[in-house]
This record gives structure tokens, sequence and C-alpha cells, in this order.
């Protein structure tokens, strides 16, 4: 036995970062605990930062490349897979045109430093404008208000949760997610400092969420009706005359247009359809204006639904006529370490709108099609038609609305690769598969959320464990697939030598912050609160923030149109809505024991008025069907969901049984993206409206 080693580190998982104490001995990993001195997360952890032991140690994991032949999977070398599939990609590009090779790339590449900083060039290789990724599940509307207002898709306004007097959460659960779009290690400590400083936290969401029971105050809404709601605030706030810009009056345009746009939004108006009375948004509009310093802040409830491009604009609006932007205690802009801005341009419109999709003309926003369209323009015959796909760290026959029909999609392709740590319900479709390193095997600095962080933090993690000689990293294969695409000897730069180059150039270079500099300090370095700062950083062309581009204004009568009284479903009256459950990580950490053992939480969550008139009993099991899929749940009667509206978990349905997950297919669940619709978008920005789901339920 040799000696025991400590080793600080970032956890990757999801974007709180936090940091970690390993403690090694030779091939084993002896304790992970928090990390009490990282200056970023100051000793927070949460249940699933012990699972990177198991993700480590998992038999399941693949370590060698596989091909998929009649009589099942075999172990191919890395040479033999990266021949094949170069020469497969070149041929079908040059039979069916650059185009016929799709891409799509999942959750944890913006999680892994190796990645993101290979992707860039990898991508370029490919010469195919057919990329997708989970961003347009996701976060994507957030990017497309920051680059038509900011004028650059990565000057994304954060909520300053340790100074704010007053935060309106909308459509998130930070208490269990960590916080999205919001990197903030130990939500609810934060939220209980809002509260004892005299502070007052109020959260809209169809359902009594962990955070809501945190909260000052919960008002339950009806999916799919808060840009109606932040109109009403809006409306109210113009009314009230307490527009106030503050230190961005010289730089904001388009304040007249609003005032007219938003006199049809009155709180009387919406409120009925939204589900909270007129007094209610009134109160709420004049709190918020009158706190010292206030932020409303959203997630995948108001960014993931059918108005998710309105409501990241109409949030920023509030944020910006209260005072609140780029202020402290309001939305402020992070400033990392390594600068992903320095090379964009002002007036850079990039390549928003540059392209329609081929079959059902959707946008093209931060160089990609919105994956709801993924299965169409596979399945659907013509020039420019999807022949050939690789998926890099995704899932998205899970993770993507229709998500089983993308895999009856992936089943028709000629050839596929993925690049992945299991063969899963995505990966099962491939020809090949490229296994990579992952978690504790991998280096890291967060390239990405860090331009969401709470405070601006730098830290650099080694790898806890030498990879095998027979293994790569993700950088490693995406950097060999590149240089084979391009026909070129010369491989892309290793990650650590761009960090450093980017460290040294960035923000905090000329104070000597370098690669050197964070592993002298392995547990991370404090570069100070968030701070004021956006009028420097501005990418718009005229250097102002624009408050109503012209694109929010055209989609407006979508909105309008659902003022109209909705017509009761009858066929399917039920909307139903995702959650997150604690112990678990989208589609992909379910084949951790230790996550998943208890009782399954992949339930319904249906009002006890509801259940009473369907005659259902906690426990029993119902079948739940939408316009495109049905799936059978347990039903768990709660109060805690609004009347009309059933929840369940996203990222389960482990039951494919060509897979080999052996834990997470013991307990499967149901996929509730056999129950999402495809064809269900924001139309604005083609996310995915994976929340508002029209549904019935049948007693079985
Ligand atoms: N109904 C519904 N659907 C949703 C959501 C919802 O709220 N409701 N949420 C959406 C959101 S926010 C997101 S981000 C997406 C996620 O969508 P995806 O990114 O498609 O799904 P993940 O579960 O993150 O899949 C990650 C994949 O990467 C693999 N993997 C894990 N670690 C590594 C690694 O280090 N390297 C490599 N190469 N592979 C790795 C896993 O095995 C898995 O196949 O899901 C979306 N889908
Ligand atoms: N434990 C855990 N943590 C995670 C993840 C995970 O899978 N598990 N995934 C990570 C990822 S990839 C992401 S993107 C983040 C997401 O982070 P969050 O957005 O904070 O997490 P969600 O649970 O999706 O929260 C969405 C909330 O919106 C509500 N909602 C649904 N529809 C509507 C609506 O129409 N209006 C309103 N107002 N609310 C609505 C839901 O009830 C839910 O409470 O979480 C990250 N953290
Ligand atoms: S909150 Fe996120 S980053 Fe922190 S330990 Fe949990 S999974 Fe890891
Ligand atoms: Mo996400």
């Amino acid at each position: 036995m040799s000696e025991i080693k400590t080793h600080f580190r970032s956890c990757n998982i999801c974007e709180a970062m936090c940091g970690l104490e390993i403690k090694t001995q030779d091939k084993n990993v002896l304790s992970i605990k928090a990390d009490k001195k990282d200056p970023f997360s100051q000793g927070h952890i949460c249940p699933k930062a012990i699972a990177l032991q198991d993700f480590y140690s998992d038999k399941d994991r693949l370590k060698t490349p596989i091909r998929r032949t009649e009589n099942g999977w075999e172990d191919i070398s890395w040479q033999d897979a990266f021949t094949e599939i170069t020469a497969q990609f070149k041929r079908i590009q040059n039979q069916y045109g650059k185009n016929s090779l799709g891409v799509y790339l999942g959750n944890p590449n913006v999680h892994n430093m190796g990645s993101m900083l290979s992707l860039t060039p990898f991508l370029k290789s490919l010469d195919t404008i057919n990329r997708y990724s989970s961003g347009s599940t996701d976060q994507l509307s957030h990017h497309v208000s920051s680059h038509y207002m900011f004028g650059a898709g990565m000057l994304l306004p954060i909520p300053d949760i340790d100074h704010t007097d007053f935060m309106l959460i909308i459509g998130a659960n930070p208490i269990v997610s960590n916080g999205s779009m919001m990197s903030a290690p130990n939500v609810g400590a934060r939220i209980k400092a809002i509260q004892k400083r005299g502070g007052k936290v109020v959260v809209v969401d169809p359902r009594r969420t962990e955070t809501a029971k945190k909260a000052d105050e919960h008002l339950f809404i009806r999916p799919e009706k808060d840009a109606l709601l932040l109109l009403g605030l809006i409306h109210t706030v113009f009314e009230n005359k307490q527009v106030d810009l503050g230190v961005l009056e010289t730089h904001v345009k388009g304040l007249e247009k609003l005032e007219p746009i938003i006199a049809g939004f009155s709180p009387e108006v919406v409120s009925d359809v939204v589900g909270i009375d007129a007094k209610t948004i009134r109160r709420l509009a004049e709190e918020m204006a009158n706190a010292n310093s206030a932020v409303c802040y959203s997630r995948m409830g108001a960014s993931v639904q059918s108005f998710g491009g309105l409501c990241q604009w109409l949030i920023n609006v509030l944020n910006i006529i209260t005072g609140n932007l780029d202020k402290k205690g309001g939305a402020m802009f992070p400033e990392p370490a390594f600068d992903l801005l320095a090379n964009v341009k002002k007036s850079d419109k990039g390549t928003y709108g540059k392209y329609q999709s081929r079959v059902r003309k959707l946008p093209y926003y931060n160089n990609e099609f919105p994956v709801a369209t993924l299965a169409d323009e596979i399945l659907t015959p013509g020039e420019g038609q999807i022949k050939a796909m690789i998926t890099i760290a995704g899932n998205p026959v899970l993770s993507s609305p229709s998500g089983n029909k993308l895999g009856t999609a992936f089943e028709s392709l000629d050839f596929m690769v993925a690049v992945d740590i299991y063969l899963n319900e995505t990966t099962q479709y491939a020809n090949i598969i490229l296994p990579s390193t992952t978690g504790l095997e991998t280096s890291q600095y967060d390239v990405f959320f860090n331009y969401c962080a709470v405070s601006n933090t730098a830290k650099y993690s080694p790898p806890v464990f030498n990879k095998e000689d027979n293994q790569r990293a993700d950088w490693e294969i995406l950097n060999e697939l590149s240089a084979r695409m391009n026909d070129a000897s010369e491989k892309n730069y290793p990650p650590e030598v761009i960090l450093n180059f980017g460290l040294q150039h960035g923000p905090y270079g000329k104070q000597g912050l370098s690669l050197k500099k964070l592993q002298d300090n392995p547990h991370g370095i404090d570069l100070g609160p968030l701070m004021p700062n956006l009028l420097k950083r501005l990418k718009t062309s005229d250097d102002k923030i624009d408050l109503a581009p012209q694109l929010y204004l055209d989609d407006l009568p979508r909105l309008k149109a659902t003022l109209e009284k909705p017509k009761q479903d009858k066929e399917y009256p039920f909307e139903l809505i995702s959650r997150r459950v604690a112990r678990s990580h989208n589609t992909w950490t379910k084949n951790s024991r230790r996550l998943v053992k208890g009782k399954n939480p992949c339930t319904l969550q249906i009002n006890p008025e509801d259940a009473k008139e369907l005659g259902i009993i906690d426990g029993q099991f119902v079948t739940v069907r939408s316009r495109v899929g049905q799936v059978e749940i347990e039903a768990i009667v709660d109060n805690d969901i609004l009347k009309g509206v059933v929840t369940m978990p996203q990222g389960w349905g482990h039951n494919y049984k060509k897979t080999k997950l052996s834990v997470a297919s013991s307990q499967p669940g149901v996929s509730m993206n056999d129950l999402t619709d495809a064809n269900r978008i924001d139309e604005l920005t083609g996310t995915a409206a994976l929340n508002g789901t029209a549904v019935s339920i049948i007693v079985t």
C-alpha cells in the first residue's frame, strides 16, 4: 500500500463548481468531502459529489472503443476506430454534401475544460451547419436576449444573490438544482442571508418547490404564463412612474417603444390567465421597484417553454427599468479570468439568424439549430438530409422532446458515432462508441460557468488519477478527429496551453494570473465580488443597451393570443411540467448505486382535487398520455402541485434492452420526453417547450 494522498478539485457535475477534498490511496478513493478552503463554495457540497467515485470505478463504463456488428459489440483499437470514422464521414460528405453530417453536443461538454477548449476547431473540421446541442432544451433564450440587448450571447446577467434585498425567482428551483445560470453553491444559506438582512424572496412556480418552501412568499402560476406576468409587472412600474434607469440612463435605447406595447397587458388584463390576482401583481412590482436593490431571476420553467424568448427579454427589461442591471444586488456580469469575450467584436452579429433549418425553417442561433428539429432533418429525404451523426457527451434520446422518436431517427442513419462513457439510450444506436476519460481522470478549469458565478474566482484541478494507457480524454479524441478530418499532421494545442495563454492575457493577467499561479493555489483564488462593468464590456455597435429589439416586439402578438380565454382541452386537460431531484443529474448519473438507492423518485405528482375527481389514490399506477406518446407511472397525490398541473422528473427512462447500465436499468423509471412534443417550441428561439405539455391521465 502506498501513502494516502489528498487532492483538491472542483466538482464538475453541475454548475455550482463545489470545491472537493479527495483522499486516495493507489487507485482507490478513500473519501470525498467538501473543501472548506475553496473560496467559491466555502465548504458546501451536495450528495452527488460522492458519486464521482462511483463513476470512476463503474464496471459498466466503457474503456475501449467498441464497434457494433451483427453479432453484438466488439472491441476495436483506437487507430482502427479513428480510421473508420473519418473514412465514413468523408465518404458520406462527398456523396451527400457537407451538411449530411450532423453533430449533437450534450451538457457535460460545458463542464469539461478539455472539450470546451477543443470544440471550436473540432466543429470547424466537420464543416457542417448541422450542429445541435442541449442548449436548445436549456439556456438558449438567455444567450439570445444577451446577444440582442448587450451585443454578445455570453454577456449573461447573473443575480447578485449575496447582496440583493429582493429576489423574485421565476421557474427555478435552486435549492435542488444548486443554481443554474447562477452558479451559487449553498443557495439555501444565501437565501437565508437575504432574509436575515431584512430582504425578501418570492418564488413563482406551478409547484410549491423546495425553494418556494424556504422563500418568504410563493405564488402559484399557470404554466407558460410567465411572460404575461412579467408584462403585468412592467406595466405597473410604468404606470406608477417608477421607471428608473439609474446609471445606465444614457446607455439605454428603446424605452419609448415599450410603453405603448405594454399598454394592453395591465395586471387586471393578464391576471385570470396567469392565475395570480391583479392586486398581488401590483404589489410585487411595487416591492421590487421600492427595494434598495432587487433582481428578477428565472430558469428552466421560464426558458424552456413556448415563450422562453420573450421571458428572458422581459426579465432583463424588468431589471433594467427598476434600475437593477449592472448594480450591486441586482443582475450583474461576472468577469471570469479566462475571457471568452476577448475576440468578440462590437457589432459582431455572429451567426444569429444566419440560416433557417431545412425542413421546419427554424432559426440558427448560437451556431446551431434547435434539437427539436433534429429528427426531421434525419428523416426527411432531400438535399441536405442528415445521413451521419456524431453525438458528444449527449443523451438526446432521453433529454430532447419526442426523444424516443429521435432514437428511431438515429437507427435510420448510414453511420453514427458517439463519444461517451456509457452504452446508453442514445449511444446504443452508434456504429462506433469512443469512450473518454471522465470526472476524476480529467483536469478542470471551468471555462463556461465562471460566466454564471455569483462571485469571481479561478481554480484549476489536475486529474486525481492518471488515465490508463489505452484511455483518451475527450479533448484528445476531438483533436485526433479534427486533425484527420483536416488531413493535417499538426494537432490543436492541448487545453492547458490554451488555458494558460487565456489566463495570462485575460482581465487578471496583469496581476500575474497564470496556470502556474492556479497550480500553486489548489483551493482556488478569490478574484472578488461581482462589480458593475457592463459599460466597458458592452458589445453592441452603438454602445447602447437595446431595451426593445424588434424580434421580441414581433413575437408579442403570439403571446397576446393566449390572453383569449384558453378553451379547456377536453382530450388532454392537464399540463405536464418537469422537475429535478436532488440525487440525480440529467440522464446519466443513475448507474451510481448510492444515488439511486431508496424509493424511485420517478413519480407523477398530482393535486388532491384532481386525484379525487379521477379516483386516483396515492401510489396508484396511471397512464399519462400526450399527443405523441404515453407512459405508465406511479401517481403521488400532493398538495404542492397546482390543480390542473402534473409534474414528473426529467432524465429517467432506462428501460431500453440494448444498453449497458446495470444499476440504472434495475430502477428504470420512464422518460417524460416520450410525452413532450418536438413540434412544441418557442417559435422565437427554437427552444423546445418541455414544460406545459398537454396530457390526459388515464386510470388503469
Ligand atoms: N423534459 C425535460 N427534458 C429536459 C430537461 C427538463 O428539464 N425537462 N432539461 C434539459 C436540460 S437543462 C439539459 S442540460 C439536457 C441535457 O441533455 P443531454 O446533454 O443530452 O443529456 P445528459 O444527461 O447531460 O447526457 C450526458 C451524456 O454524456 C455522457 N457523459 C457523462 N460524462 C461524460 C464525459 O466526461 N465525457 C463524455 N464524452 N461523455 C460523458 C453520459 O453518459 C450521457 O450520455 O436535458 C434537457 N432535457
Ligand atoms: N439535482 C439536480 N441538479 C441539477 C440538475 C439535475 O438534473 N439534478 N440539472 C442541472 C441542469 S442541466 C440545469 S439546466 C439546472 C436547472 O435548474 P432549475 O431551472 O433551477 O431546475 P428545475 O428543477 O428544472 O426548475 C424549474 C422549475 O420551473 C418550474 N416550472 C415548470 N414550468 C413552469 C412555468 O411554466 N412557469 C414557471 N414559473 N415555473 C415553471 C418547475 O416546477 C421547477 O420548479 O439544474 C442543474 N442542476
Ligand atoms: S452542488 Fe453540483 S458541483 Fe456541488 S457537489 Fe453537488 S453536483 Fe457537485
Ligand atoms: Mo441544463
